[in-house]
């Protein structure tokens, strides 16, 4: 594309609202041909859903203003990864004052953990999560060791339940979340209500903890206490945080650098994968799918989180080349945005779940198969809500494929 120094020079110094409001971001992409990571001055319109992208090293001009309407606002955060025109590019940082004080200022991050108690309850307690106004930008289901468990509750070993609690801790899988909103420690603590559920029963009735805890152990989910501890995304030096941080909770479960945290749940045996796509992901619809998953009798033994890069799409659809006419489509669809995979035990999984989830075109789905996910879910062939493994002989190498290909 033509060089020009206009434009930048113009978002630079453009750092008030007007009209045509303007939000910029630094972004970063690693460009696998030249195996560098690149960096861009991104700038998006609102108004028009348009977008525009500036090289930094190479002071040109990388993408002219074009709409495009898959990115939202609310996707626009520091420490999200975002796909524009199948770029997957990680917002590092807010480009102006005006972004960071209106995109930034009341965004925190939290850690949502849901417990062994409520994981059969998942769906509805992710609706309840993203009903609030909560993005969801990490998950995964983990079995925490004793050892971990200790660690991670270590402030309560001296107290007279820490043994009970760490045996319910350990009795079962958990989903750790990362969940980043407005004021998102507190607003996630009084979503969760008081700590035992009896009492969250009495004084909030329509919190997490009173509708699926049972008692002051068996409380169906945690959240990081305090707001000094808060990570806000990507603004880590705006906080003085000490050193036991809700940060350093989330990352115990989703480390930034270096270690991989607690192991995924997956078992890799009578077993199918089941993909909630990223249109689904970003429509806020991952509740709905997992409470019809389950309410089904599908049990779901691994859950997980990916924003694939489009080499990996291809990779994962490769079957599908050459045989399915869109084949690009899907492609781009798989990587547009976070994902979430799941591994679904259950007799005959693969057969059964294709069953559950109906024809691949939802249009087909709804006249033949109306009671089917797809039919009640997708919208169209490519975002048809839920990619599940066609061939049985495929379902342990799809489910590999995430779980241990991608979460390596
Ligand atoms: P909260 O911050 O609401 O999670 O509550 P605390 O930090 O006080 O407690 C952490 C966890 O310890 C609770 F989620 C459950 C467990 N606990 C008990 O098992 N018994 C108690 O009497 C208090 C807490």
């Amino acid at each position: 594309m033509p060089f020009s120094n206009a434009i930048y020079k113009m978002n630079s110094k453009c750092t008030t609202q007007s009209e045509d409001d303007r939000y910029v971001f630094t972004a970063e992409w690693y460009d696998p041909n030249a195996a560098l990571q690149r960096r861009y001055q991104l700038i998006f319109y609102p108004k028009d859903g348009s977008v525009e992208m500036y090289d930094l090293k190479n002071h040109r001009v990388f993408l002219r203003r074009t709409k495009y309407e898959e990115l939202r606002k609310e996707d626009l955060y520091v420490g999200n990864k975002i796909n524009v025109f199948s770029r997957l590019l990680h917002i590092v940082d807010y480009g102006d004052q005006f972004t960071a004080r209106k995109v930034g200022s009341k965004k925190e991050k939290t850690l949502a953990m849901i417990k062994p108690d409520a994981v059969a309850k998942l769906g509805s307690i992710i609706e309840a999560i993203l009903d609030t106004g909560f993005i969801i930008t990490k998950a995964k289901m983990v079995l925490l060791s004793r050892k971990e468990a200790m660690d991670f509750y270590s402030e309560h070993q001296s107290k007279s339940f820490f043994s009970d609690l760490i045996g319910f801790m350990t009795s079962g899988p958990i989903v750790a979340l990362e969940v980043i909103g407005d004021d998102a420690v507190a607003s996630w603590r009084k979503l969760l209500g008081p700590t035992n559920s009896c009492t969250a029963r009495s004084e909030s009735p329509g919190s997490i903890r009173a509708r699926f805890g049972s008692d002051g152990t068996k409380n169906a989910a945690h959240g990081s206490d305090s707001i000094a501890s808060a990570a806000r995304p990507g603004s880590i030096e705006l906080f003085d945080a000490p050193s036991h941080t809700n940060k350093s909770e989330l990352e115990f479960f989703f480390p930034s650098s270096g270690g991989r945290g607690p192991k995924n749940t997956a078992r890799f045996t009578d077993c199918t994968c089941c993909i909630i796509k990223p249109h689904a992901v970003s429509e806020g619809l991952t509740g709905k799918i997992l409470n019809e998953i389950l309410s089904a009798g599908f049990d779901i033994t691994a859950m997980q989180m990916f924003t694939m890069e489009k080499a990996n799409a291809e990779e994962f659809y490769e079957i599908y080349k050459g045989v399915v006419a869109e084949y690009n489509e899907m492609v781009a669809e798989l990587c547009s945005g976070p994902c979430v995979a799941l591994e679904i035990c259950q007799t005959d999984a693969p057969q059964r779940l294709r069953e559950f989830c109906g024809p691949a075109d939802p249009e087909i789905a709804r006249h033949l198969r109306p009671k089917t996910l797809r039919a009640h879910l997708g919208k169209t062939k490519v975002k048809n809500a839920v990619h599940c493994t066609d061939l049985p002989d495929d379902a342990v190498l799809e489910v590999q494929y995430f779980f241990k290909i991608l979460d390596s």
